[in-house]
Order: C-alpha cells, then structure tokens, then sequence
C-alpha cells in the first residue's frame, strides 16, 4: 500500500456544534496525518466551485448555500491507504446508511448536512487539496 493524500472539510454543521475537537481526534487517533489545516468561511461562489461536480443535482443550491452558511476547517490528511480509509472512517453519505462507529452516523444529522467531507479517489484528493492549499501549505508530519 502507498501513503496518500485526502481532503477532508470539517463542514458548518461540526463547526456550530463543537466538535472540531472530538472529530479531529478520531481522525488522529484512526492514524491519519495532519500535514495542512485551517479555518475559514467559503462563500457560495467557491462552495460551488468545489462541489461543481454535482451542479446538475437537485440539492446543488442547498448545499452551496450550507457549505458557506458559516465556517468549515478544510484539512489535508496523510496515510496508507488514506482514501479508502478515510471514507470508512467517516461512514455513508446518508447517515441514517452509515455504520455504527463512523463519524457520521455518531454526528450527522441528514444526508445535507452531514458533518464532514471526504474525497472519493487518490485523483480527487490531489485536486481537492489544491483548491483550499497551495504546496507550499502542506507540512511533512513525521512520528505520529
Ligand atoms: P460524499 O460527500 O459522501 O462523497 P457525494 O459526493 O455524493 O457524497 O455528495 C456530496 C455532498 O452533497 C454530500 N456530502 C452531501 O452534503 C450532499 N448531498 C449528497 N446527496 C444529497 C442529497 N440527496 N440531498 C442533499 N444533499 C446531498
């Protein structure tokens, strides 16, 4: 297996109910590496350029407007495997779906408003990162 790199967005509802704490932790204590991180508001423009993707959904407005209803903690996670890992660690899109354990279904409350985002393929990751962090942003993390 080769380390990866994930993006991950602690979203607006994990910001509001104070548990940037308690979720960053289980991303750590699960053996992922913070190697960039910080706080900031998007608006709905750069929400939606993030998500443009899914711009002919249904759901789009709502979640641009979510995405930038207050701020999120993108972050840049190392690890083998961190992709796959990091998707079972959160758990399914739709909390009610996701595992017992995982970090949506203790946390989420609906399918929109669900905590916390993880890329879905090594490619996305790298893509992803790049829209929150130059290189330049991301530390080499060694020992933990
Ligand atoms: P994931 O974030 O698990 O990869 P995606 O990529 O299918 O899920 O969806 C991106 C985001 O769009 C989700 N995190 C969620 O906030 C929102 N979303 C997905 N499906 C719906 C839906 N049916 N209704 C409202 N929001 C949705």
């Amino acid at each position: 297996m080769s380390v990866e790199r994930t993006l991950t967005i602690l979203k607006p509802d994990c910001v509001k109910k104070g548990l940037i704490g308690e979720v960053t932790k289980r991303i750590q204590e699960a053996g992922f590496r913070i190697v960039a991180m910080k706080m900031m508001q998007l608006t709905p423009t750069t929400a939606g350029g993030f998500y443009a993707v899914h711009k002919e959904r249904p759901f789009y407005g709502e979640l641009c407007d979510f995405m930038s209803s207050g701020p999120c903690v993108p972050m840049v996670l190392e690890k083998e495997n961190a992709v796959s890992d990091f998707r079972a660690l959160i758990g399914a899109t739709n909390p009610a779906e996701a595992e017992e354990g995982t970090i949506r279904a203790d946390f989420a409350d609906s399918v929109g408003e669900n905590i916390i985002h993880g890329s879905d393929s090594v490619e996305n990751g790298q893509l992803e990162s790049n829209y929150f962090f130059a290189e330049s942003d991301i530390v080499a993390v060694k020992g933990v």
